[in-house]
């Protein structure tokens, strides 16, 4: 996720080698504020942060870890704008969100993010509001969002008036004790004053609570201006960046906060509707400097896996007795949990790992996808016992399968040394044992046990 700027503080961090050297500084800091620019951080933020992190080093007195204090300082203090963080609910139900933006911003998808979000991990009960009624496919695509993710969607085809809408949503909202209403609302290619008059309308009658803006974190510096002209004109009480996992140069975030003075509160990070994360600014400083990010990835597992069952795996493995049923299991909790990368990058030292896993697709993998199919062809005691299957059932289960024997054979050796290699990293050292196969593999598969 925030790439870019790792490498750019590893590179600067590698120029300091000496104790009180100016020279080192001087040079450590001129690489910082190059690698800031290519990674789009605003000049004035990365003026300002140069200048603090060269103060406080000074302070502290020259070196390398001075000048990671100072950095990590500084970060935090740009990142930490003053304001609520992640979700805050209202005092008394329902909390009601306008979520605003430009079109194309991602809205939309980030309504139903946080929809699941709020569904999924505070077990809420939520209202989705159609109230972008000048596209069409708006609704649609809320529609189809709403049946996918299981949260309620209000929506009225009978008016233009997104205002209407609101009113009836929020009368509805109040009926059935809905504890959060999120009300998508139109974007526009550009800020334009029809648009900026809508929005005011629909705020005046949705009275919310709190104000989201979705800003596309690919558009770099438009994104701190748009932020900026929104939170003059309707007033914004949180930025949510979204598509921070595509070519994203992450220095967007600390414009925002810092520039336009509004607290980032969450970050979109894929297509979705799992892929969003609360921004917590001690996080993403930890994860900036490559330290990795503990309480996070805690705090998504827990969502998936029951503590309960992984203890019984972690036994199973340490045994050499996990099986297909639980490698398929595994394998529906990774994909609950999204974008594996984002996961490992927030585990400490797995940062380079995340970079070469980048390729692995859980949900379009051939090789996982011919797994299924093959674990799907196994009867039930097969699968609890692979060392059940002889020549003749493989055949059948590779016809069964569609696929050869020859791969069914492979396929199923290579699910024995995972299952052994788990059993391996289950004992002491293991994570470094996992992560040097992993960074031999290259992405090429997915060892069971990882989720320990
Ligand atoms: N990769 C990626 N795509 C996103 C993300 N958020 C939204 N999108 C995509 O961006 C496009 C526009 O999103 P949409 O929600 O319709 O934008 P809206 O016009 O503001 O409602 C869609 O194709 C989304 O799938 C994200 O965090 N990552
Ligand atoms: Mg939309």
């Amino acid at each position: 996720m925030f790439d870019v700027l790792t490498d750019s503080f590893t590179n600067a961090i590698k120029k300091i080698r000496f104790k009180d050297d100016q020279k080192a500084l001087s040079k450590a800091l001129g690489e910082l504020k190059k690698s800031l620019l290519k990674a789009d951080v605003h000049h004035k933020v990365v003026r300002e942060l140069i200048k603090e992190v060269e103060i406080e080093t000074k302070k502290a007195g020259i070196g390398k870890e001075q000048f990671l204090d100072a950095l990590r300082k500084t970060l935090y203090k740009l990142l930490d704008a003053k304001g609520n963080k992640g979700f805050v609910f209202a005092s008394k139900p329902p909390t009601v969100i306008l979520m605003t933006g430009l079109q194309g911003s991602g809205k939309t998808t980030t309504t139903a993010k946080l929809a699941t979000y709020l569904k999924e991990q505070k077990k809420k009960k939520v209202l989705m509001v159609a109230a972008d009624l000048q596209r069409l496919a708006a609704i649609e695509q809320l529609r189809q969002l709403s049946n996918q993710i299981e949260v309620d969607l209000f929506e009225d085809e009978n008016t233009k008036n997104p205002v209407d809408v609101v009113r009836s949503a929020l009368k509805l909202a109040d009926e059935k004790l809905y504890d959060v209403v999120l009300i998508d609302t139109a974007g526009r290619l550009a800020i334009d004053e029809e648009l900026m008059d809508e929005l005011k309308a629909v705020k005046d009658v949705a009275n919310p609570d709190e104000i989201f803006y979705v800003a596309d974190s690919l558009t770099g510096q438009d994104a701190v201006r748009t932020a900026t002209t929104f939170k003059e004109k309707i007033g914004i009480d949180g930025v949510i960046l979204s598509k921070y996992d595509g070519d994203s140069k992450g220095g967007v975030a600390l414009g925002i906060a810092y520039l336009v003075g509004v607290p980032l509160r969450f970050i979109g990070f894929g297509e979705k509707p799992q892929d969003l994360e609360v921004f917590l600014p001690e996080r993403i400083v930890n994860r900036l400097m490559g330290l990795g990010d503990i309480e996070g990835l805690a705090e998504k597992a827990s969502n998936v896996i029951d503590e309960k069952k992984a203890k019984e795996l972690n036994k199973k493995i340490k045994k050499g007795k996990f099986n297909f049923n639980d490698f398929l299991e595994q394998m529906e909790a990774m994909r609950k949990m999204g974008n594996m990368k984002s996961l490992l990058s927030m585990i400490p030292g797995m940062g380079n790992m995340a970079k070469a896993l980048k390729d692995v697709d859980l949900e379009n993998s051939k090789e996982l996808k011919h797994l299924r199919a093959i674990i799907n062809s196994m009867t039930p005691k097969e699968r609890e016992d692979p060392d059940l299957l002889n020549n003749s059932r493989k055949a059948r289960i590779a016809k069964g399968a569609g696929l050869d024997v020859i791969e069914v054979n492979r396929m199923i050796k290579q699910f024995k040394n995972a299952a052994k290699m788990a059993k391996k990293f289950s004992g002491k050292g293991g994570m470094k044992d996992l992560q040097a196969m992993m960074s031999k593999m290259g992405g090429g598969g997915m060892p069971p046990g990882l989720m320990r």
